[in-house]
């Protein structure tokens, strides 16, 4: 499928790009960290990433463009902390990108290229990462936090065993997923306050996604979420706009 080989060629391309989603936090409304987005830009034509990291997963592009990923990230994220010192970014991480056995020396070298902290980066995977050879992913993960580096549980509550990954491992971000804030007015709030509940023991910290309105921001704000990400606050953003809009800010 032409697809298929023309997501295997878009690195070489330059058919790649990052938009950025603000995470806010809460109390304060600053942007505490950005999550970059990709995008393909396939002859004219923008290939959503549900269609074509299925498709990059599959042919084992994912791996180059992963770290094609991470280097635009560094390059982005220092021009951004000129304007904002303390700014942090977050990267979608899939399953495949572990299989190269040099992923976590790899990623700490073009973190460390760039003069970013690890510290600075949030490392952003879901569930279905454990879902198979838990115990070499698990050590993956822990030797990324040796370095540093962050990590959240993406669309958290959707995936394959959750609770399990959180005994296994000691992680820093929970992002409870779009569709238990979708469905806050009927019983996300219940599955909210039970993922609070379970956070405050265990000293992580939770970003709510896909909030779209105001009532579910105060109400995700007084339940005591720490951050909150989605359209009512920024859709994904362009490089030039999110650097206008943190001048604006600062
Ligand atoms: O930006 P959008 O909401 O269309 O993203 C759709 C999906 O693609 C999300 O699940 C997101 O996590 C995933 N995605 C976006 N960018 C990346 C990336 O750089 N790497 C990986 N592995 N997944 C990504
Ligand atoms: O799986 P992940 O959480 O990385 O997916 C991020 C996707 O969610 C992106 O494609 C982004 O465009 C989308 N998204 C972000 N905020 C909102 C929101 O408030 N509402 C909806 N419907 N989608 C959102
Ligand atoms: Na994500
Ligand atoms: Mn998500």
């Amino acid at each position: 499928m032409h697809l298929s080989k023309g997501i295997a060629r878009a690195v070489s391309e330059k058919q790649l790009y990052l938009v950025y989603q603000p995470i806010i936090e809460s109390t304060t409304g600053e942007i505490a960290t950005v999550e970059a987005l990709l995008r393909w830009d396939f002859e004219g034509e923008l290939i959503s990433p549900e269609v074509f990291i299925p498709l990059a997963e599959k042919n084992g592009a994912i791996k180059e463009i992963g770290y094609w990923v991470i280097e635009e990230s560094m390059r982005r994220l220092t021009a951004l902390q000129k304007i904002n010192p303390t700014l942090q970014i977050a990267i979608n991480v899939s399953v495949i990108q572990f299989e190269d056995a040099n992923f976590v020396n790899k990623v700490y070298h073009i973190v460390r290229s760039h003069n970013v902290a690890p510290n600075n980066v949030h490392i952003e995977i879901t569930e279905s990462v454990f879902s198979s050879d838990k115990l070499y992913l698990i050590n993956m993960v822990r030797d990324l936090q040796a370095l540093g580096f962050q990590i959240s549980i993406d669309d958290f509550g959707t995936g394959y065993s959750s609770l399990s990954v959180i005994q296994d491992l000691d992680i820093n971000f929970v992002k409870i997923d779009r569709s238990f804030i979708t469905n806050l007015h009927l019983n996300g709030i219940d599955i909210v306050k039970a993922v609070m509940v379970m956070s405050h023991g265990l000293r992580y910290r939770v970003i709510a996604e896909g909030v779209e309105d105001l009532q579910q921001a105060n109400a995700l704000t007084a339940l005591g979420i720490h951050y909150l990400q989605g359209y009512l606050f920024d859709k994904p953003l362009e490089f030039e706009i999110l650097e206008i809009k943190l001048q604006r800010h600062s």
